[in-house]
């Protein structure tokens, strides 16, 4: 049987952080083997708020280089950036004409993204980015899309798109599935475990990927946490179950394994024990990093070859949805 296609993608915006590591890339290079993959750099994605050109620029290579880092093959998958593939703007455009704006007022993330930013303010770019986000994943016929559980909303736009244009202008596109890690799909923030971890909250929420070993040891040791003393995996406390969650997918051990390790230990150990972990994992991810983004001439020809084979695999569907469309090809 064929293996299922995959898309899934992270905005360059600023810094990448453990809950984008453990909620989708580290998901991506689990189940590279099992299918066909596509992961896509979303440039045009971040755009939708404000971006520093040269730091954009510096941000499209650092995410492209995390992705190899964290053991992405590009001969395996694909990996690209883009604005490098015309194709998902034109099939977003498209797809604008059969989305309404009650659909898109209801998205969460606008919501909150454009409140934030004074009513009124919000760019049509960000209003619609949900839009191109369905593009992205329809536009290889994709069949599951592994991300963060904040993404789903948009997911399931992507899935009435489909449904709608199969249903208006005859059977094109495959109905995509999201999937959620049973755990990692939503890392809570450190200061604040009832929220998830967000770049846009305080450097105390989030660890960054680029964060130096002592940074990391004093956001865990400051981390969140309730009163009580034994380490169980329980979801009512939600600093400690957070922390064990983080805990369970640098390890890859299991709960029981977990709960017997710190059986009768308190909180300070297993902050200490945790920062030792992702230490750990952190360093030399970073190292490969640094590899990479010294080598930039390696990165574009990665980068370029992934361009090539996504635009080769767009360029049917494209069509057909012209065609059927009516826009005479
Ligand atoms: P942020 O809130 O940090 O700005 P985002 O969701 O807007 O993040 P991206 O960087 O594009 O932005 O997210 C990339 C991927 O990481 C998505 O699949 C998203 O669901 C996932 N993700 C983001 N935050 C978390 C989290 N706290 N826990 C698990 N997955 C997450
Ligand atoms: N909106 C996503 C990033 C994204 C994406 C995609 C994820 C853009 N296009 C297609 C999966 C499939 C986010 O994580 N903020």
């Amino acid at each position: 049987m064929a293996k299922k296609v995959v898309f899934s993608g992270i905005q360059p915006s600023g810094v990448l952080h453990i809950g984008n590591y453990l909620g989708a890339i580290q998901q991506w290079v689990e189940g590279q083997a099992k299918y066909d993959n596509i992961f896509c750099v979303v440039d045009l994605h971040a755009i939708t708020v404000p971006q520093d050109p040269k730091e954009l620029t510096d941000n499209i290579y650092r995410t492209a280089a995390t992705y190899l880092a964290a053991g992405i093959n590009p001969r395996q998958s694909i990996v690209f950036v883009q604005s490098q593939v015309p194709a998902h703007a034109e099939l977003a455009w498209l797809l604008n004409t059969i989305t309404t704006m009650g659909e898109l007022s209801r998205m969460t993330q606008f919501k909150d993204k454009s409140q934030k930013g004074g009513s009124g303010r919000a760019s049509v770019g960000l209003f619609d980015y949900p839009v191109l986000m369905a593009a992205d994943i329809l536009l290889y016929g994709t069949q599951a899309v592994p991300v963060g559980e904040d993404q789903t909303q948009h997911v399931e736009l992507a899935r009435d798109l489909a449904q709608r244009f199969n249903h208006r202008f005859g059977k094109t596109f495959p109905v995509p599935e999201v999937i959620l890690r049973k755990s990692g799909a939503r890392i809570m923030g450190l200061d604040d475990p009832t929220k998830k971890m967000s770049k846009s909250a305080s450097p105390a929420n989030y660890i960054a990927l680029t964060d130096s070993s002592d940074v990391i040891r004093k956001k865990i040791m400051r981390a969140v946490t309730d009163s009580g003393s034994t380490i169980k995996f329980d979801p009512k406390r939600a600093g400690l179950h957070n922390l064990l969650t983080i805990y369970q997918l640098f390890s890859g051990q299991t709960e029981a394994q977990i709960e017997r390790h710190f059986a009768g230990k308190g909180y300070g150990d297993l902050k200490r024990e945790l920062a030792d972990l992702v230490i750990g994992k952190l360093t030399p991810l970073q190292t490969k990093i640094e590899h990479y983004m010294k080598n930039k001439r390696l990165l574009d020809a990665i980068l370029k070859s992934g361009a090539k084979r996504a635009a080769r695999l767009a360029h049917p569907m494209l069509t057909e949805v012209k065609r059927k469309l009516g826009l005479a090809q």
